[in-house]
């Protein structure tokens, strides 16, 4: 009798664990490139490493083909929200705005009995949905002493944006959520956007290190078409001197180096900068660089910057999953890093993103749950941002609703990719010439292999073989040796658009831009 009774009783408990619903800390980043995980594996892996995240990755999933429906900023977090892509939940570009009315993950997690927060950036303009508790950062946020919006108005921080981000959330965790129900808590980051401003304690991290550039970083596009070639975002004419190379020296006056960093420092952070980047920027002066060497300084100078921001990004997560274990919830906690798309670092000579080329398309995915989900996988199947909503949902145990258009990861972090797991993804860029960076509208769809992309504004094709040609840099549209590729990838696209629900294209004539002309805010 006391026998049954224990084994009744240890029944009892195992399912309590098993019932238990697990938390879900979602630490989302803004244009990190897995070039710069050094779990990923890249040239920058040995002289930029990142240890926090690669312990993540070492104790759960890594997702090498994780990639983003529209690689850009507000798209992309709208198609997290929604699990829909673009056309759909009606956030096509960095001007639009978000219908907060629609359905959301975060309102279905609510009712499923979930807390949800948010901390950091938002970026989809109207006010956030679905979260009990938000403290967000307004429009694209400052990196120093930046402000932020909450239920209870706007006010500015002293410190330093990825820091405040990261104490917010811990703040959270220790003190405001109700400990008597499970929660998803996203923190959200605005490193390493552009300006790259590195924290105080970091700015003369990799002073004394040589990057190494990517083989393509002088490329002249002779492969490609016109969309790659009449880019505004190369690192040799489109960086300014001043947010973007940091030489105060060279900028203009008035530049936004001074409205976005300078004018918001206090005095001493002021003097910290100034005596990291003065005798740099001495040196440079003093060189009289040109050609080539000017452009190999200004990327090293950009990476420096871009990976210094990443250092706090890095450190963030390791804080944040300290504060779990601390708090005994590690273990009834699922650990998610992602990015909102990835970015340039130096490959094709540029930054940003945008294109579905490789290094934009591609965004960091690496998801733990200790003890429930392998450790240190790394799974090859093609995933999506799309996906992101379904997934939180089925890890929470919440239904998922029929017009969500991604799928659930669940089964393959459990182990076991379903055999009818996609053959390709679908892909659309709304966002044309004059905006920003000037990059030419397009669609496509990639199989893992070949890559089909229509520029429809400009009427141009383009087709890469991403296994003979891992650096895109020959388009084989027009080669005949590729003809049956070319039909079928086709028809792989028109499959796509007509499962997704895709509106027919509307080519437009480009717009004449005026040099200069700042359309993005
Ligand atoms: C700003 C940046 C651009 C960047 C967009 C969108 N310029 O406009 O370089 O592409 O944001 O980025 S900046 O001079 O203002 O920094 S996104 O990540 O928000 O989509
Ligand atoms: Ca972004």
């Amino acid at each position: 009798m006391h026998q049954l009774s224990y084994l009744l009783l240890s029944l009892l408990s195992l399912t309590a664990v098993f019932a238990k619903q697990p938390n879900i800390v979602f630490v989302f980043s803004d244009d990190h490139a897995t070039q710069a995980i050094s779990a990923y594996g890249s040239r920058l892996a040995d002289v930029a490493p990142t240890p926090h995240l690669d312990r993540l990755a070492s104790e759960g999933i890594l997702f090498d083909r994780c990639m983003v429906t529209n690689s850009i900023c507000g798209p992309s977090r709208a198609v997290i929200q929604t699990g829909k892509h673009s056309h759909l939940n009606g956030f096509l570009n960095n001007q639009s705005s978000f219908d907060g009315t629609q359905q959301t993950f975060p309102k279905l997690l609510q009712q499923h009995g979930y807390q949800t927060a948010i901390v950091g950036k938002w970026h989809l303009k109207s006010e956030p949905q679905g979260y009990d508790y938000w403290d967000v950062l307004p429009g694209q946020g400052h990196y120093y002493n930046p402000d932020f919006i909450s239920t209870n108005g706007k006010y500015r921080v002293t410190g330093y944006v990825s820091e405040i981000i990261t104490e917010k959330a811990i703040q959270w965790l220790e003190e405001q959520r109700n400990t008597d129900r499970p929660f998803m808590l996203m923190v959200q980051h605005k490193a390493p956007h552009r300006e790259w401003a590195p924290a105080p304690k970091y700015l003369t991290a990799f002073d004394n290190v040589t990057i190494p550039e990517p083989e393509t970083l002088f490329d002249d596009y002779k492969g490609r078409g016109t969309a790659a070639r009449k880019q505004d975002m190369s690192i040799a004419k489109t960086m300014s001197w001043g947010k973007d190379l940091k030489v105060r020296e060279l900028a203009r006056k008035g530049s936004q180096l001074e409205k976005r960093v300078f004018e918001r420092m206090t005095p001493e952070q002021v003097a910290q900068w100034e005596a990291a980047y003065n005798p740099k920027n001495k040196a440079l002066l003093e060189a009289n660089l040109e050609g080539d060497d000017l452009i190999r300084w200004k990327y090293q100078r950009y990476l420096k910057d871009y990976l210094r921001t990443i250092k706090s990004v890095d450190e963030s997560v390791g804080q944040l999953r300290a504060h779990l274990e601390k708090l005994g919830l590690a273990e009834e906690t699922v650990f998610i890093y992602s990015s909102d798309q990835g970015f340039y670092l130096g490959e094709h000579g540029w930054f940003d993103k945008r294109f579905m080329y490789d290094e934009s398309f591609r965004t960091p995915l690496i998801v733990s749950w200790p003890g429930v989900y392998p450790a240190g996988k790394r799974i090859a199947d093609l995933v999506s941002n799309l996906d992101f909503a379904q997934t939180f949902l089925e890890i929470t145990g919440a239904p998922q609703p029929n017009d969500m258009q991604g799928r659930s990861l669940v089964p393959i972090l459990k182990g076991k990719t379903p055999k009818d797991w996609r053959k390709s993804l679908y892909y659309h860029y709304y966002e044309g010439p004059p905006a920003v960076h000037k990059v030419q509208r397009h669609e496509g769809a990639y199989d893992g292999r070949y890559k089909l992309m229509n520029f429809y504004d400009i009427g141009e094709w383009e087709l890469y073989d991403t296994k003979t040609d891992p650096n895109e840099m020959q388009n084989q549209y027009h080669n005949p040796e590729y003809a049956r590729v070319v039909a079928r990838m086709k028809q792989e696209l028109a499959h796509l658009r007509e499962n997704y629900k895709v509106p027919p294209l509307k080519p437009s004539k480009q717009i004449k831009v005026k040099k200069n002309k700042k359309l993005n805010w």
